[in-house]
């Protein structure tokens, strides 16, 4: 059995990073292929097909901000300080035990981390076309998942055939609709979970070995929920409900969808990449897998593509379907595509769909509690 080693400041970590730390280890001695992954945009299905479980990057902490600012800006977005900071110190078990990472060059301030990130281990950098729409964005984008099938090939020196392909999509297909069930059980009012604890639940299980594992258990909770809301909270008033919007909140989940919650508000969905965003699009299992894979992808509605109109049209379905009372966008600190759309955003919520909204632009630093809180405090009352 191949032995694998542990940082060396390991026995200096939380308990809860030993563990992650212990399991991926235990991971690595099994042989389990192992691929790095930071967004919506990763074609998962290439990396299964590959017979490698991907792992979500993303750095969420303050604590790895300061040695990623030795390389980086300090006005830079906080997720990705966190995420090079936390590679660059050994103190991501996902990082330090993954053999590749694949990522896209999404806003310019990740793709330019990215290089860094290559001096540490072998970074595949897909290449976003700028927009959806424009003449051969659908036909460049899919060489980028030729070349990421073409790499994982040479790397681990395999054959990904059609059919692996096509069972990935299937497998991945049946997990977007049990994630899926399980955001929407928010759609019930009032909700029988708190936004709290659907984040910390799919943050928790977006790293799972094991995907029919993780099926049976988000199946097993949507049900329990369900049956919850029966029992307890049907014909039972509701607090207000919130939608959050903007960049991903996995980093700041303590100091703001916590907060909306302790506040009085329930946080009922997020239109964002914490949220159901690509979920409720599966891919298509008829067409030519690779073409089908490109095409979905590049339907993702993320602020780095211009025009983005396909978020509005997201928020639209979603402000009816969750009943939402009012919308908070979190905006992470020199985040320009999203700040840019939040003018537009603004507009849709407030004289389209008539409901209060509000913006917080923030970073990973508890600094700044004090005022988000009297904000979300007066925001929340206006929602009484
Ligand atoms: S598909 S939202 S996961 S790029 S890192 S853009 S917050 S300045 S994360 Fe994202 Fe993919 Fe889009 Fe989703 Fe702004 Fe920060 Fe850039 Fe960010």
């Amino acid at each position: 059995m191949p032995e694998f080693s542990l940082p060396e400041n390991f026995e200096t970590y939380p308990e809860a990073r030993k563990k992650a730390f212990i399991t991926m280890k235990e991971l690595k001695e099994q042989s389990r292929r192992i691929v790095g992954v930071f967004c919506t945009y990763t074609p998962w299905e290439l990396i299964l097909a590959a017979d490698a479980v991907a792992v979500v990057l993303c750095g969420i902490g303050d604590d790895n901000i300061p040695a990623a600012e030795l390389r980086l800006p300090k006005n830079l977005c906080p997720l990705i300080k966190a995420s090079y900071g936390a590679a660059v110190t050994d103190r991501c078990p996902f990082f330090y035990f993954s053999d590749m990472v694949l990522a896209e060059t999404t806003c310019d301030g990740k793709k330019k981390m990215y290089e860094l990130m290559g001096e540490l281990k072998h970074c595949h950098i897909m290449q976003l076309p700028p927009g959806k729409t424009g003449r051969g964005a659908l036909e460049f984008w899919k060489q980028e998942v030729i070349s990421v099938k073409e790499d994982l090939e040479q790397f681990y020196g395999i054959t990904i055939t059609e059919d692996k392909i096509r069972d990935a999509i299937k497998l991945r297909n049946r997990e977007r609709k049990a994630v899926l069930d399980f955001f929407e059980v928010a759609r019930l009012k009032p909700s029988p979970i708190s936004g709290y604890e659907i984040n910390t639940v799919i943050s928790s299980n977006e790293f799972s070995p094991d995907l029919e594992e993780k099926i049976a258990f988000l199946n097993q909770r949507t049900a329990e929920l369900k049956d919850l809301y029966e029992r307890e909270y049907k014909g039972k008033p509701s607090r207000p409900r919130v939608l959050i919007t903007g960049c991903p909140t996995n980093g700041v989940m303590d100091k703001i969808v916590k907060r909306i919650e302790e506040l009085g508000a329930d946080v009922v969905g997020f239109e964002n990449c914490c949220g159901p965003r690509e979920k409720k699009d599966p891919i298509d299992e008829e067409k030519d897998p690779i073409t089908a894979i490109a095409e979905k992808y590049l339907r993702v509605n993320c602020s780095v593509m211009s025009p983005n109109p396909g978020r509005l049209e997201a928020l639209d379905v979603q402000i009816d379907e969750y009943q939402v009372d009012g919308v908070v966008e979190v905006l992470l600190q020199a985040c320009h595509t999203f700040a840019i759309e939040s003018d537009a955003v603004k507009k849709f919520v407030t004289q389209k769909k008539h409901i209060p909204y509000i913006a917080i632009n923030t970073d990973y630093s508890p600094s700044d509690q004090a005022q988000i809180d009297t904000r979300l405090g007066a925001f929340v009352e206006l929602l009484q």
